[in-house]
């Protein structure tokens, strides 16, 4: 029976408009906790997709993984008895919720490497609008270490090809393909400089342990460094499908590489993206 949690409809309307929203205190120590044991399973023994990035020799890593759920049981409990599930139905106006992968973000002290801006649907093999994450951090994260998301920028009819986080460079588009993929989606370079200079508002919050930010995957997103020199930035992002994700092509490699066995069109649920949630 997966826990619900009361959430005001503006907040909701908030994410529908923003494209991410901060919901303070949600987790009990309990889920913090248990979310936290299964980070440092995860740090202990990285899967094959880990990546461990260093900006400058000497300094702290940025470590990420995904697609540990399988093995890790603290990230299972996690997505199937916490709130988590209820939090991605009730953003998304979903009356059902599946889940696709969880991403485990390390940021050690004094890390200058940053997150670059980017949006995370064009990595997914993942079509549709009800499509949320749940970035969810177990050190107290001060604001300027925090991801910040450019507002409403899920709403852009442009799409952004996926970036390298290692090297900030393009994704490389199959050779067999065209500049498009199947569904005609034309990807542009993402507009750095714009977002920089403040073209567009920037949401950054400060975020304690039982803190989440849910954004959506079409939600143009970076994070600095952590310059704090003792606090780790340990973060769980879940990724969330609802009613209308369907799996689709993309013109490269897609990342996490998974598609569930699933052709493109069939609505994202199978024994690999499980159903958590069900509003009946
Ligand atoms: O935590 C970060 O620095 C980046 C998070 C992110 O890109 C994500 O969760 O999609």
């Amino acid at each position: 029976m997966v826990a619900e949690v009361e959430i005001q409809a503006e907040v909701v309307e908030q994410y529908q408009r923003d494209g991410a929203v901060l919901v303070k205190s949600v987790f009990s120590p309990f889920w913090v906790n248990k979310v936290r044991d299964g980070i440092m399973k995860n740090l202990e023994k990285p899967s094959q997709y880990s990546e461990r990035l260093v900006a400058k020799e000497g300094e702290g890593a940025y470590f990420d993984d995904y697609c540990n759920w399988s093995w890790i049981e603290e990230f299972r409990d996690y997505v199937f008895n916490s709130p988590a599930s209820y939090l991605a139905a009730t953003f998304m106006k979903s009356s059902e919720v599946s889940f696709y992968h969880e991403h485990v973000l390390n940021k050690e002290p004094g890390t200058s490497k940053r997150t670059p801006w980017h949006h995370d649907q064009a990595y997914y093999p993942i079509d549709g609008e009800k499509v949320c994450s749940l970035w969810m951090p177990v050190d107290p994260v001060p604001r300027q270490t925090c991801v910040q998301f450019v507002a409403g920028s899920h709403l852009w009819p442009s799409w952004f090809y996926p970036r390298k986080f290692a090297s900030e460079i393009n994704y490389t588009i199959k050779e067999e393909r065209g500049e498009k993929d199947e569904d005609q989606k034309c990807f542009v370079d993402i507009p750095i400089q714009d977002i920089e200079t403040g073209k567009w508002p920037l949401l950054q919050w400060e975020c304690e342990p039982g803190d989440v930010i849910i954004f959506h995957m079409k939600t143009v997103h970076g994070a600095p460094g952590n310059t704090s020199s003792s606090t780790h930035r340990r973060v769980l992002s879940t990724r969330w499908l609802g009613d209308d994700a369907v799996l689709a092509t993309r013109p490269w490699k897609v990342s996490p590489p998974i598609t569930g066995g699933l052709k493109p069109g069939q609505r994202a649920v199978c024994d690999t993206f499980p159903i958590v949630y069900n509003r009946q």
